[in-house]
């Protein structure tokens, strides 16, 4: 049996979530801390590293391409940076898991190698689109072998040389940005990336951290291959993806009042607060600081309650991971809401638009799926069982919608929550979910 079908989540209705705490740390900043600090030049030392199955399998294609890596202990990771040269051919395929950041990103830094590399990933991931990556890296010169349908394995060739590229990218995505600016590394004169709309960029904040060039001129980003990076320290904030959980299930919890310190508040992250506000939630943004180059802050949450709207499709990008809880407030309000311009959710961990609406509709909601999103009338939630389809954002937003739930709610598939929030069910628990799990 697939563990990943072996664990399922029991939430009893009801409850409300209150106290202070702090989720893991930023899932995209953790797959880059460990690239960027493998090639630097001198020891990174990391805190507040993410230890989930995705950043751990960035974590272990590196050592197994030589880099000493010592962690992660309690967020704390040491990396010896081997530079822009060190790195080495694994004797076995990269096997990155249910991990899309570390499929795309090590695609595009290891197309310059001198090495052949060959990356793998589970059923979920093996079903992801990858011509994306593939094809503008070899516009740059890339020899990457994918299946018939463009996706994993991936087999990266070594080539001659890469050639830098000036790419407008067809669709907005970080992961192909970064993709094509860590291949821009390893190129031959300049590598530029604009996108149609911003789209998440600790690339280019870490880049620059780590002393590289990197240019940004509204939403092009230019680099030059060739130069090197300088070690750093990291201090890696909570994952607003990962609180997003909270911020919805505070809102839509009756007497709830929860506050969530030191979650990253970079801009291109804050859909999920922008929308939920227009919705009517109370979020407040308090003590904003600098951490390491990225903007933190602690989000005070209270109870309140949601009306239905049509989401603005410019905070689509800002907020592509959270719209399953976004879809739980929805369930949650008064009215109509509406949702187009998202059809990059349906080619996630899974088709997170059809994934929710089945889950909805069976908990007693009216939510109708659209090729680019999704109609919800808010209504009364019922109990029931729901699959997450092995997605761990599937997973924990249907968990906290037992907070607004008429009977208990079962889940089932939820092994993957790992990938990004080990320990979900543990917190979600102390701030007053009635959740356990099973296997
Ligand atoms: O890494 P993976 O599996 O692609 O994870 C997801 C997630 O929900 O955790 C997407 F399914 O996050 C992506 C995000 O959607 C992480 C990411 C990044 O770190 O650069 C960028 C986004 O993907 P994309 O395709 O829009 O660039």
């Amino acid at each position: 049996m697939n563990p990943s079908h072996s664990v399922i989540f029991n939430i009893k209705p009801g409850g409300k979530l209150q106290g202070s705490l702090r989720v893991p740390g930023d899932k995209s900043i953790s797959h880059r801390s460990i690239m960027f600090g493998s090639l630097a030049e001198g020891i990174t030392q990391v805190t507040g590293f993410l230890e989930g199955d995705d950043a751990l399998a960035t974590l272990n294609a590196f050592r197994q391409m030589g880099v000493r890596i010592e962690g992660p202990d309690n967020g704390r990771v040491t990396i010896h940076g081997v530079g822009m040269q060190g790195l080495k051919a694994p004797k076995e395929p990269l096997d990155v898991g249910n991990s899309g950041t570390s499929m795309r990103l090590l695609c595009g830094l290891l197309a310059g190698q001198g090495f052949e590399v060959t990356l793998v990933g589970d059923r979920s991931l093996s079903g992801r689109p990858m011509r994306r990556v593939t094809t503008p890296l070899e516009k740059m010169g890339a020899n990457i072998e994918a299946t018939d349908a463009g996706t994993a394995p991936l087999v990266i060739h070594p080539v001659d040389h890469l050639q830098g590229i000036d790419y407008p990218m067809p669709v907005a995505s970080a992961q192909v940005k970064s993709c094509l600016l860590l291949a821009g590394l390893y190129a031959q004169g300049k590598t530029s990336t604009t996108e149609p709309a911003p789209t998440r960029d600790h690339t280019e904040r870490m880049m620059s951290g780590f002393g590289y060039d990197i240019q940004r001129e509204g939403a092009k980003a230019t680099l030059s291959g060739g130069g090197h990076f300088t070690a750093c320290n990291l201090d890696i904030p909570a994952d607003i993806s990962s609180t997003a959980f909270f911020l919805v299930g505070a809102t839509i919890a009756e007497g709830s009042d929860l506050m969530l310190e030191h979650v990253g508040i970079n801009p291109t992250r804050i859909g999920v607060i922008n929308i939920l506000r227009e919705m009517g939630a109370d979020i407040e943004v308090l003590n904003e600081r600098d951490a390491g180059g990225e903007p933190v802050a602690d989000l005070h949450v209270r109870s309140s309650k949601l009306k239905g709207i049509n989401i603005p499709e410019d905070q689509v990008p800002l907020a592509i991971d959270e719209f399953p809880a976004i879809f739980i407030a929805a369930a949650c309000a008064e009215g109509e809401t509406i949702l187009t311009g998202a059809e990059e959710l349906r080619v996630k961990e899974s088709d997170r638009i059809q994934v929710m609406a089945d889950g909805l509709i069976a908990l007693g909601i009216d939510a109708q799926p659209t090729p680019d999103g999704m109609i919800i009338k808010g209504g009364e939630i019922q109990g029931g069982t729901v699959g997450s389809h092995g997605d761990h954002r599937i997973a924990m937003s249907f968990a906290i919608a037992a907070l607004r739930a008429s009977g208990e709610i079962t889940i089932t598939d939820c092994a993957n929550v790992n990938t990004s929030f080990p320990g979900f069910v543990s917190l979600a628990a102390k701030a007053g979910l009635n959740i356990s799990s099973a296997s």
